[in-house]
């Protein structure tokens, strides 16, 4: 990076599951944000940070962008992740290697009208059957857009992904550093608490419960000497998905409780006592009071 001192920040954009909260993740050294296979996972703006020497990045990931904006949630997410790129000196567009799709279209049609300078970040390059394709595929999207740079990464190997971030610290503007070194998040534990019961929630639930489910942390004790306690809340639609998250004789939040216990224990470096409730919220999605009580705000 450069010797001259730099700051600026970089907003990663694109249509749900390409890959923006591993990128993210891979690009700051830490997990800062959930992932999981299914679209949609991401659903704050989600601060990340790095410092290279004398030079800062602060990296935005987003919600994927998606047209399904029935719900007051998914309103207020898409928002979110519109909201994020103002003000940001670069915004990486991130795709999937193999292919451009309509959905990276649509977000580009956002994205491109402000006049901030777009890089166009292929991950999942690892996916590719053969490295020969690259070259192909990146020629097929050169012309979609005057890109500002082209990079194919891979956020699951880490294919790429220190000369991208190499390129982006020569390309931001000459700055301090707004953040202490070492730091990588702006985000409270809180937060992540709340977050990484939500991404067991993703990973261990299927069909659409968990894009109905939100979680609240209602006590964060940090023990003096004994373990950090964290109460959490779980709400849902229905009553039927009370059951599926609460599983046979209590299962299912058994399972998700200890994974995230587990991730809170790494986080903070301490043990961790979490306790969580399921509750059952009908209509809570679309309760703005209820949606911005989560943490979701219409305005960034
Ligand atoms: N093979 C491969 N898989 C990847 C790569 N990057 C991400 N993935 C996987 O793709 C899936 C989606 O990753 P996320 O980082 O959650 O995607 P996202 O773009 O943040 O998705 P939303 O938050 O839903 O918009 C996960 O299963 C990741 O493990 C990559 O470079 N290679
Ligand atoms: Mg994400």
């Amino acid at each position: 990076m450069s010797a001259s001192g730099r700051f600026g920040i970089v907003a990663l954009v694109g249509r749900p599951n390409v890959g923006k909260s591993t990128l993210l993740n891979r690009l700051v050294e830490s997990k800062v944000s959930i992932t999981s296979r299914r679209p949609q996972t991401t659903w704050h703006r989600v601060e990340g940070i790095r410092t290279v020497g004398d030079t800062q990045l602060v990296f935005l990931d987003t919600p994927g962008l998606h047209d399904s904006g029935k719900r007051m949630l998914n309103r207020v997410i898409n928002q979110t992740a519109r909201g994020a790129v103002a003000g940001v000196n670069i915004i990486c567009l991130v795709t999937d290697a193999r292919g451009w799709r309509a959905g990276d279209a649509r977000v580009l049609e956002l994205v491109k009208t402000a006049r901030t300078p777009v890089w166009l970040v292929m991950n999942k390059a690892d996916r590719l059957q053969a490295v020969d394709q690259l070259l192909p595929n990146i020629d097929a999207v050169r012309g979609r857009h005057q890109w500002d740079q082209v990079v194919p990464v891979s956020a699951k190997t880490g294919y790429n992904t220190a000369h991208l971030l190499g390129l982006l610290g020569q390309s931001v503007p000459v700055g301090r550093p707004e953040h202490a070194i070492g730091e990588v998040t702006t985000l409270s534990r809180r937060f992540m608490a709340a977050e990484l019961i939500r991404e067991q929630l993703f990973r261990r639930l299927g069909a659409e419960i968990p894009y109905t489910t939100g979680v609240t942390v209602s006590d964060f004790t940090m023990g003096t000497d004994g373990p950090v306690t964290i109460s959490a809340e779980i709400l849902c639609e229905t009553a039927g998905q009370k059951r599926a998250i609460i599983g046979e004789k209590g299962s299912k939040l058994k399972i998700i409780g200890v994974s995230a216990r587990r991730e809170l224990e790494r986080l903070l470096g301490q043990q961790v006592f979490l306790e969580q409730r399921v509750k059952v919220r009908k209509g809570w999605t679309d309760d703005l009071a209820m949606v911005s009580r989560l943490g979701y705000a219409l305005k960034d």
